[in-house]
């Protein structure tokens, strides 16, 4: 499939993939969409990319779901509309890779919760966040009501979703919104130095870190721990072996 709203390159196993219609900041259509799930079905299927990075053409990340193509929908077109983001972004979960947001500029919105979406959050210093929903008379249809809560608290969430202020990154930094904030210019410098630290890790301990840290959030605290002591487990004899042999020899563990 040929894209026409993303960008992809990949190099020494990291996929950077850039969303790209600056035109419209951007923003969400239908073919969006259709285009990242076919990407995460590629990667997925490829066990050369072991991290991806998400970012954004020009002046913005994402500044939202697509306000034109929303517009006049029926309320059943908005459910199919607001299914289909969601699948797309529980791709992210769903993947066994890391993936990482490196937010350029404007995340409203559908921008936001693409990168509510995303394992880890850099944000350059001119990086802007807001879920203005309800500025349109509407709430966010992507997952951002249930998500967002669970990343920066109920009371964070719900001043960002009914106000609908935009915040800068040293707010978004303080709420726990973003795990980091560098200079706009260090952006993509900064999230590969992070890619490339998570690979120099067990391959196998960051794929199950993922699986058990997000599956566990979801579950209840006592299966959550079930699901820990399970995954611990089986990396004795495994990858972990190697990790603390090469710890006790004081050497770089060989992966
Ligand atoms: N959709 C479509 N086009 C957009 C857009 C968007 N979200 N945001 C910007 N654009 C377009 C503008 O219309 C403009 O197009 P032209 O007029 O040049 O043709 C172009 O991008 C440049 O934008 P501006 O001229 O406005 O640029 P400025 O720098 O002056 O302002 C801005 C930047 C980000 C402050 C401003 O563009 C803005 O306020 N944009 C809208 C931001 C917004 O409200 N985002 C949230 C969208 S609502 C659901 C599913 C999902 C959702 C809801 C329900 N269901 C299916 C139930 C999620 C909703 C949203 O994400």
């Amino acid at each position: 499939m040929e894209y026409k709203n993303l960008k992809v390159q990949i190099e020494d196993g990291i996929a950077i993939v850039t969303v790209c219609r600056p035109e419209a900041l951007n923003a969400l259509n239908s073919n969006f969409f259709r285009e990242m799930d076919d990407l995460i079905a590629r990667i997925s299927d490829d066990d050369s990319v072991r991290i991806m990075i998400l970012t954004g053409e020009g002046k913005a990340f994402v500044a939202g779901a697509d306000i034109a193509e929303m517009a006049d929908m029926t309320p059943e077109q908005g459910k199919s509309f607001s299914k289909m983001g969601q699948a797309t972004f529980r791709g992210f979960f769903t993947m066994k890779i890391p993936v990482i947001a490196a937010i350029n500029g404007y995340a409203l919105g559908g921008g936001l919760e693409l990168t509510l979406g995303c394992d880890i959050r850099i944000a350059s210093n001119k990086a802007k966040f807001g879920q203005p929903e309800v500025n349109l008379g509407m709430i966010p249809g992507y997952g951002g009501t249930q998500r967002l809560p669970r990343l920066i608290g109920l009371g964070n969430a719900l001043y960002l979703l009914m106000t609908a202020e935009v915040i800068g990154a040293e707010e978004a930094l303080r709420m726990g919104l973003v795990q980091k904030v560098v200079e706009h210019e260090q952006l993509m410098e900064e999230t590969l130095k992070m890619a490339r630290t998570i690979l120099s890790k067990g391959p196998e301990a960051i794929r199950k870190v993922k699986y058990v840290t997000r599956n566990g959030i979801q579950a209840d605290f006592m299966e959550g721990c079930e699901l820990e002591s399970e995954y611990f487990s089986s990396q004795f004899k495994a990858e972990g072996e190697e990790g603390m042999k090469a710890f006790l020899e004081k050497r770089k563990a060989n992966w």
